[in-house]
C-alpha cells in the first residue's frame, strides 16, 4: 500500500461494527481515521490503538452536516478507502403509525450521511489512484419486514446509493462495495432502535443461539476490502445460521 491508499476514514467508529472495523483496518496496517459524534469515545479508541502501535485519529463528525464533512475533507490529499457505516434504526411500528421524524432521520444518517461522505471524499478516492468506498447497508436494503418501513427504506435508498454510484464511476480507480449484514448484536443498535427499552431490545435477539457480532461484520469488510485492486465485491450480505431471512429466524426458547 502506499501511504496514501493506507488512509481508512470509518464513519460511526465510536461503537458497535464501526469501532470493530476500525480495529480490523488499523490491525491490517491502515491509517484508521475514526468519525462520529462521540468525541469522547473515538478518542479513547484512537489512543488505545496508537498505544498498541497502529496508526490513529479522532475527528468528531456528524455524517449529516455538509459544511463539517466538507471542511472534514479538506484535511486530505488522497485516501484509501471510506467506510460508510454511520447510520441506525429508530422504532418498529407499522407504516400507519409510524413516526415521520424518525423516518426523516434514519434517512438522513442512512442516506444523506453516506451521500455526504462519498461526495466529498470521491475525488480524494480518486486522486489516490486505488480507492474503496464500503456501504454498511443492512439485509433490510434487500427486503422488508412488518414494523420494518422506515429503516428498511432508508437502507433500500443506501444500498440503491451504492449500486448507481458503481455505474457511475466505473473506469475510476474506485471500487464500491456492499456489506449487508443480517441479526448483529451490538451493545446500541436495538437499544437505540426502542429508545432505550432494554426488555425490547433484548426480545430481538431472545432465543437466537449466535447473532453476528461486530467482529463478524467488520472481518467481513476488511476482507471485502484487502481484496486485490481489481476485485470488486459487489454485494455480500451476511446472516447468522439461525436467520434464514428478514422474518424466518430460529429461536431456541
Ligand atoms: C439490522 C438488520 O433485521 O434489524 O440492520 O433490520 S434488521
Amino acid at each position: 500500500m502506499t501511504p496514501a491508499s493506507r488512509i481508512a476514514v470509518v464513519t460511526g467508529a465510536s461503537s458497535g461494527i464501526g469501532a470493530a472495523t476500525a480495529r480490523q483496518l488499523a490491525e491490517a496496517g491502515y491509517r484508521v481515521v475514526l468519525t462520529a459524534r462521540r468525541k469522547d469515545r473515538i478518542e479513547a479508541l484512537a489512543e488505545e490503538l496508537t498505544k498498541a502501535g497502529h496508526s490513529a485519529v479522532a475527528y468528531q463528525l456528524d455524517v449529516t452536516d455538509r459544511t463539517a464533512v466538507d471542511e472534514f475533507a479538506t484535511a486530505f490529499q488522497t485516501i484509501g478507502v471510506l467506510v460508510n457505516n454511520a447510520g441506525g434504526a429508530l422504532g418498529a411500528d407499522p407504516v400507519a403509525t409510524g413516526d415521520p421524524a424518525d423516518w426523516r432521520t434514519m434517512y438522513e444518517t442512512n442516506v444523506i450521511g453516506t451521500l455526504n461522505l462519498t461526495q466529498a471524499l470521491l475525488p480524494k478516492l480518486v486522486a489516490g489512484g486505488d480507492g474503496v468506498i464500503v456501504v454498511v447497508s443492512s439485509t433490510a436494503g434487500h427486503g422488508t419486514y412488518e414494523g420494518g418501513g422506515g429503516y428498511v427504506a432508508a437502507k433500500h435508498g443506501a444500498h440503491v446509493l451504492a449500486e448507481t454510484l458503481r455505474l457511475e464511476i466505473v473506469g475510476q480507480p474506485v471500487r464500491v462495495i456492499e456489506i449487508a449484514p443480517g441479526m448483529v448484536r451490538t451493545e446500541e443498535f436495538a437499544l437505540t432502535r426502542f429508545g432505550g427499552d432494554e426488555a425490547k431490545a433484548a426480545k430481538v435477539y431472545e432465543g437466537v443461539a449466535e447473532p453476528l457480532s461486530a467482529d463478524d461484520v467488520a472481518e467481513t469488510i476488511t476482507w471485502a476490502v484487502t481484496r486485490p485492486s481489481h476485485v470488486n465485491v459487489d454485494l455480500l450480505v451476511l446472516r447468522p445460521r439461525a436467520q434464514a431471512s428478514n422474518t424466518k429466524v430460529h429461536r431456541e426458547r
